[in-house]
């Protein structure tokens, strides 16, 4: 059973990696980012509402964002561990986690955080708009949402790091070198 947060900074490699690793451990990927895009093409109300926000690189507002996890994670298939991509984002999405998690007498058992610098999170993301030409990935949006990152997300991080779950992982390298390194901090994270 392995309950993980994956955290880092837009472009730094987070969906590319959950993927693998939920892969390799057998623990349900949840992407709240992958969440939000599906809502905003099948035009749900809930996809109206956040393509407001994701279009400008705005996060969702805590409100929405957390009850959609929370209906995600009462679903049956989590029951085996899962990993959390993109969520929490803000200190009052972490507290709402602590909140669902200690309902279910649940806590987290590993948090990785992926690292890169602005510059090289910048050029991948105008990499990948070239290819997918996600409304997001435009180089005024990307900056805010680096901004925000820095402004919101590294005090996440920082809460993380005090209670002593937090492993960083270098996201800098080819996607397979950067998953051998992933798979080991979490095996070093489990050993402890
Ligand atoms: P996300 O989908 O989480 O978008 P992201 O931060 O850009 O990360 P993503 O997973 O897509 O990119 P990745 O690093 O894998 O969120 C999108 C939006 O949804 C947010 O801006 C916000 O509006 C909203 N949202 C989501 N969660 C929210 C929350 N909790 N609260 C409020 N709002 C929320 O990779 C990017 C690119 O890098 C890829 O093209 C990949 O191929 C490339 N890449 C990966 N690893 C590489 C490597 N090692 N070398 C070279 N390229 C690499």
């Amino acid at each position: 059973m392995t309950r993980m947060l994956i955290i880092g900074p837009p472009g730094s490699g987070k969906g590319t990696q959950a993927e693998r690793i939920s892969a390799r451990l057998g623990v349900v990927p949840i992407s709240t980012g992958d969440i939000f895009r599906a809502n905003v093409k099948g035009e749900t109300p809930l996809g109206i509402e956040a393509k407001k926000y994701m279009d400008n690189g705005d996060f969702v507002p805590d409100s929405v964002t957390n009850k959609m996890v929370r209906d995600r994670l009462s679903e049956s298939d989590v029951e085996n561990g899962f990993l959390l991509d993109g969520y929490p984002r803000t200190v009052a999405q972490v507290e709402y986690l602590d909140q669902i998690l200690s309902e279910g007498d649940e806590k987290l058992d590993v948090v990785l955080q992926l690292t890169a610098d602005d510059e090289e999170l910048v050029s991948r993301l105008l990499g990948r708009a070239k290819e997918t030409g996600r409304s997001d990935d435009n180089e005024a949006v990307i900056r805010h949402r680096l901004d925000l990152y820095h402004e919101q997300t590294e005090a996440v991080v920082a809460q993380y790091a005090d209670r002593g779950i937090l492993t960083q992982v270098d996201g800098i390298g080819a996607i397979d070198e950067v998953t051998d390194r992933v798979l080991q901090a979490i095996e070093a994270a489990q050993a402890v």
